[in-house]
Order: C-alpha cells, then structure tokens, then sequence
C-alpha cells in the first residue's frame, strides 16, 4: 500500500546514519597519525565512565569497507562522518607537514561511498583537536593561531576532497567544545575552575572566549570556502549546533522567560551570531564584559556563514527560572512535570528523556528565527542499561524504536504540516561507539558493536528506520536492499 504523497518526504530528502573519527576509527598511532586531545585525555584515571579509551573503539580504521557495506544494506543515501585533523594534519598547524596516509584513507573512504551512491556529509572539526596545538598554544583558547590553524586545515580539505564532497560542516556543536571542555572540564582538554577536575582553567571566563574562537574559526573556514573553492566545486557549507527544546514548566510568566533563557544560552549563543549578527541580549546581561564581543571587522565574516541550519537534537527540558547554572543561562532543567509525571521515558544518559513533540516545537522555531533549510545532523537515543544485556536483548531496542517512531512522525508533521524546510535527517549513530567521558557504557547505536569481536548486530532500531524511510521516499527506485541480514 503506498501512503498519500502528503504524507511523504520531500523529493531529493537525504537521510543515513551519522559517526564522528574519534568514536569509531581506533588506530590511533597508525599511518602517521597525530594525538588529539582526546587520545591523552580518555587515557587520565576517572576521565571516563569504564576506564576505558578510543585506541580501538569500533576498530572503523581498518573495518571501513564493512562500514559501507553495512550503509549500503541499510539503503540511506547519505553518511554523515568526521575527518581526523591529526590524521590529515599530524601537528595541526598551518605549517605543519600533510600526511599523504591520511589524505589517501579519506579519499578511499569517500570514493567507496559514492560507488555506493551514498553521499558523503563530511564533519571537518569533531572534538579532536590535535594534541600539539593544545600544547603550542592553548588551542581553541588563542584565538590569532586557532584561526589560522583551522582554516588552512579547512582548505586542505576542500583542496583534498571538495570534488566529491559537497556537504560540509565546520564544527560539530561548539557549545559541548566550550562548556564541556572548558567549563565543566568533563571533555578534553578537561579544563575547570573546579580543582579537584583540573590543575587548570577559569570556568567564568574560558568558555566564552573558547566560544568566540569557534564561532570565528568556522566563519573564516567558510569565508575560505565561499571564495575559493565554491565557484567551482558548487557544494554547501556550515555549522552544526546542539540544542534541544525548552518548554515552560508551569504557565508562570518567569518561566516562559526561563525557556527562552535557556534557548539563548543553548543556542542563540552560536546561532544568532552566525545567522543574524548578534549575541543574545540576555547572554550579555547575565555575563557582561565576561562575553567577549566580535569587532566590526569579525562580525562581517561572521554574519550568514553558514548555508543552512545544522540541528543536532535529542530531548526536551521542562524549564523554571532560578537556576543557579551560568551554563544554562541560569535556568533550572527537569524532566518532572509539576503533577509529578515524567516528561517521557529516561534513556541511559541522565540528560536524556523522550519527547517527540519538542523536536517538532524545536523545528519550528528554529525554521521561523533563522529562516533557512534545516538540516538534522544528529538525533538519537541512549537504552537505559543497554550495555548490562546479553546481545540479543540489547538488538531488540524497543525504547530506540519507540523514540524513532516518535521523532520520524514529528519530522513529517514539521514538514507537511507545518511547512518547515526540512532537507535530511541523520540519526545518531551508525554504531554503537566510544561515547565520550561515558565509555562505552553507552550504547548510542542502531548497530551493536561487540567489543570483544567488533562483530557488528542490526538492532530493532535500524530495521524500523529503513522501513520507514522505504516507505516515505519519494521517487527513484532505491538501489540498495532494504532486507537486512545478521552476520553469520
Ligand atoms: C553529541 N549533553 O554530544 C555528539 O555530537 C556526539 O558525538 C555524541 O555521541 C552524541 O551527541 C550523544 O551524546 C552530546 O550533555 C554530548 O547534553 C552531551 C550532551 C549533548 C550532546
């Protein structure tokens, strides 16, 4: 039975499943490859959940043409993954030498996707920046060399790849870079106020500046872009912003202000700056001078760098005002509703509960601020003790399913009903993989990964997304099986 065509996607609607280098690569002294932060970093004690680190994570180095092959039996015609700056550049800088391995495994790599017909969405900057920028100079925190560094290791890419490529993103979501790294000091490099987490760091200070030098370094890659490779390559570029839904907790007046507090914080920090030329109001209340401003030279560059909106998403919060968190805009987060109900069923990450109507509430208003195609780069679901199962009750995800039964309808509802200009959707992710400060405690995949023999198991999950996008494409015959097979 085919569905009405309103209940459709868009024609040319892209979606497949997206990874990020550092998570899923592993070999990581391999071929030239440099350390980044994160190599030094998830190897401290304490510094991640299960002790363990991304020497090896899902082994995706070595196993790439099983990646694909996997991507390929799933039928997405897109793949949304990151380079390794320490692989294409082992020191980083912009003086430093090109490894030609590092060049040659991407070129292979990007080269296999398109013999597949699946399009490459390529991530220049996930987390990992290289380990010797960190030393030279601070990395994200000097802004002169950062720059630089960035934007000549943008180029090599556009030079290297942008032939082929025609989807990129800078950053993936500064705000984790800057609050996270520099704040809470719970990702690389790890730095805080908070002495018993770090030796070194200004909690009050760092993040903002860190946040500034994102924000420019994108807008200088762009700019890179824009004049020197676009003309002829003809692909699209910009950034990627987490951001997740904020709603009210009660119809109290301060707490409608509270949700829009904490979507300035979240979001209008990087967003109104790079889509319409200004810091929220309120984030310059709340840190004054601590808020370091773009002089008018900077602003030029920054204002409408980036092509599209880049949406990554995966929960709501239910808001009230008074918080103390500076990071939040100090807005208070919960998940319990004044009657005491929870607002939908908790994942593995504390942070993380079910809510389908705040991805198409958030749609909305992302579509009606920033007025540009929207493009959904990450979204996805962490099982509650997903990682405590035998393989074959974590394959059988039904919470994962239920969550994409919920965000896909709220998809459609966006585009259909609401008119949002929705163009792909990239669920999060491919594979289970090296989930940060939690280890791989937490499984994020549609994919699980055994860690003993990286053999790799379609879950629920993964069998419900390629049913579902078979049955709300549009158009051409889809070149790819959509029957999934387990590994012998
Ligand atoms: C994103 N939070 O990170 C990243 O882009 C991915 O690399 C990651 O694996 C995925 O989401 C799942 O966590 C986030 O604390 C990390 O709210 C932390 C938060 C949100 C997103």
């Amino acid at each position: 039975m085919t569905a009405p065509s309103n209940s459709k996607l868009p024609k040319d609607f892209m979606w497949g499943f997206a990874t990020a280098a550092f998570q899923i690569e592993g070999s990581w002294n391999v071929d030239g490859r440099g350390e980044s932060i994160w190599d030094g970093f998830a190897k401290l004690p304490g510094k991640t959940q299960d002790g363990r680190n991304g020497d090896v994570a899902t082994d995706s180095y070595k196993r790439w043409k099983e990646d694909i092959a996997l991507l390929a039996q799933y039928g997405v015609k897109s793949y949304r993954f990151s380079l390794s700056w320490s692989r294409i550049i082992p020191l980083g800088g912009r003086d430093d030498p090109i490894n030609p391995e590092g060049i040659a495994f991407y070129n292979n790599f990007i080269n296999e996707l398109l013999k597949h017909g699946i399009t490459p969405f390529v991530t220049l900057y996930h987390w990992d920046l290289p380990q010797a920028l960190h030393e030279r100079y601070l990395g994200w925190l000097n802004k002169e060399e950062i720059v630089q560094d960035f934007t000549r290791y943008a180029r090599v890419c556009f030079e290297a790849f942008g032939d082929r490529v025609k989807h990129w993103l800078t950053l993936n979501e500064p705000w984790c870079v800057a609050i996270l790294g520099y704040g809470r000091g719970v990702f690389a490099p790890g730095r805080s106020s908070d002495r018993t987490r770090s030796p070194q760091g200004d909690s009050s200070t760092e993040p903002w500046i860190v946040g500034r030098n994102l924000i420019l370094a994108h807008a200088h890659a762009v700019k890179a872009y824009r004049e020197d490779f676009k003309p002829q390559q003809k692909g699209q570029i910009g950034i990627t912003l987490n951001g997740d839904w904020a709603m009210p907790y009660d119809d109290n007046q301060e707490n409608i202000d509270a949700a829009q507090h904490a979507l300035d914080f979240a979001i209008g920090w990087f967003a109104d700056p790079v889509y319409l030329g200004f810091y929220p109001p309120y984030m310059r209340e709340v840190l004054g001078d601590r808020l370091p401003e773009f002089t008018e030279e900077e602003l030029k560059v920054v204002k409408e760098s980036s092509d599209f909106y880049g949406m990554n998403t995966y929960t709501t919060n239910l808001c009230r005002a008074g918080g103390e968190d500076e990071f939040q805009g100090l807005v208070d987060y919960t998940f319990t509703r004044p009657d005491g109900t929870q607002l939908g069923t908790q994942a593995h990450s504390a942070w993380l509960q079910d809510y389908p109507e705040g991805f198409r509430a958030l749609l909305n208003y992302l579509y009606k601020r920033y007025k540009l195609p929207i493009y959904v780069t990450e979204n996805g679901f962490s099982v509650k003790d997903e990682s405590l199962m035998p393989r074959e009750q974590a394959v059988v995800d039904t919470d994962r399913v239920n969550y994409f039964r919920g965000t896909t309808a709220s998809l459609l509802a966006a585009i259909n009903e609401d008119g949002v200009d929705v163009r792909a959707y990239f669920p999060w992710s491919l594979l289970d993989n090296f989930e940060w400060a939690d280890g791989y405690v937490t499984r994020f995949g549609v994919t699980y990964v055994d860690y003993e023999t990286q053999e790799r198991y379609p879950k629920e999950s993964a069998k419900f997304l390629v049913k579902w996008f078979d049955e709300h494409l549009v158009g051409e015959e889809k070149s790819a099986t959509s029957t999934i097979t387990e590994p012998a």
